[in-house]
């Protein structure tokens, strides 16, 4: 039986150091009514949506740093952000908006929450697990900082799958018999950024029979302090690199766990010169482009997807009960680093 759900990642062009967080609401909200246009039952919004990406950025004003992070629990009820979760609840869309939290205890991360418009409530959460970079600045004086390990403690929710309720037509509830593989309500993944090169959170989701993983990101264009320098690039070339890298994890990914993606961008030059890809796409679990951005602006990017679609993989190629060999798998959770072969 079909299983259809129409969903847009919401790519937002550069948000900047000074920009208000009236005019960023403002702007998630009109693409909001965009994506309603087209019908969407669901909404991704990028990895801190509401502010510049200031992890670029060596912070030393506790002011200025603490402005950047949401310091309440309750996302659609605290006044920096409820206009938005109200639009959403109004326009009946679920929303997925990544944001820099603070905790009661005062620690910090890089999160996102998942708002069910039926619901009128977050309905799940996920912290960043692989934050990249590092704590202090690199020594180059020009060259372009990730501090999120200064900024942000590690995810400690785990990559942990939940179902949204309301999307799709006819979904098995509990009770009503034994329950069908691929025929309750949609199985959802979040996952944030850097996450996406991860096999590891991937196969996790796949695990939990995940049909659309929803990843929202800021990525650099031009950081070759960050990726490294072997292979000397021009900024049109390490771009190129950059956007290539993404859609070929979100393809590869999707593929492997027979899931749909949607990955939505901060795009654009950010605080007048930090370059962000686009890219923004939706791809399918047998890896296609579905639909992609042609900007690096504020678009939006729609597909009508058929869950079912993710049954072929799950069932036949990467059909895991059957396949899969954990017994030779050790090394993925016993070991972090590389450990080489002894020498000849
Ligand atoms: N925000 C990110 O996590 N960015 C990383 C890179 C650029 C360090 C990414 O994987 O895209």
């Amino acid at each position: 039986m079909p299983r259809i759900i129409k969903v847009a990642a919401a790519q937002l062009g550069p948000v900047h150091r000074d920009s208000t967080r009236h005019d960023t609401l403002s702007r998630m909200i009109k693409l909001l009514q965009s994506a309603s246009k087209l019908d969407s039952q669901l909404v991704l919004f990028p990895e801190t949506a509401l502010t510049t990406f200031f992890p670029r950025h060596l912070i030393s004003d506790q002011q200025e740093l603490d402005s950047y992070f949401e310091h309440a629990d309750d996302l659609p009820g605290s006044p920096t952000t409820k206009p938005l979760f109200d639009e959403a609840r109004k326009l009946g869309i679920d929303i997925c908006v990544g944001y820099a939290e603070r905790t009661a205890e005062g620690k910090g991360y890089n999160t996102s929450v998942y708002y069910s418009a039926s619901q009128g409530k977050v309905i799940a959460k996920y912290r960043k697990i692989h934050l990249p970079g590092t704590v202090e600045p690199f020594e180059n004086p020009d060259a372009i900082n990730q501090l999120e390990k200064r900024y942000f403690e590690p995810g400690n929710l785990g990559f942990k799958a939940f179902r949204a309720p309301d999307l799709v037509l006819g979904a098995q509830k509990k009770g009503a018999g034994s329950p069908q593989p691929g025929q309750g309500d949609p199985i959802m993944g979040m996952m944030i950024c850097n996450d996406r090169r991860w096999a590891e959170g991937w196969r996790c989701y796949g695990l939990q029979g995940v049909e659309i993983v929803l990843c929202g990101y800021n990525t650099a264009g031009w950081a070759p302090d960050l990726w490294g320098t072997r292979k000397p690039m021009t900024p049109q070339e390490a771009e190129d690199d950059s956007l290539f890298h993404h859609k070929l994890v979100m393809q590869g990914n999707s593929y492997m766990n027979s899931c749909f993606s949607v990955s939505a961008a901060k795009a654009g030059l950010e605080d007048g010169k930090y370059d962000l890809i686009g890219g923004s796409c939706i791809t399918s679990p047998e890896g296609h482009v579905l639909a992609e951005a042609k900007t690096k602006d504020d678009e939006i990017v729609f597909a009508e997807i058929d869950l079912e679609d993710c049954r072929q993989g799950k069932e036949k190629t990467f059909d895991f009960d059957r396949h899969r060999r954990v017994d030779q798998y050790s090394p993925i959770t016993l070991q972090t680093g590389i450990i080489e072969p002894e020498l000849l």
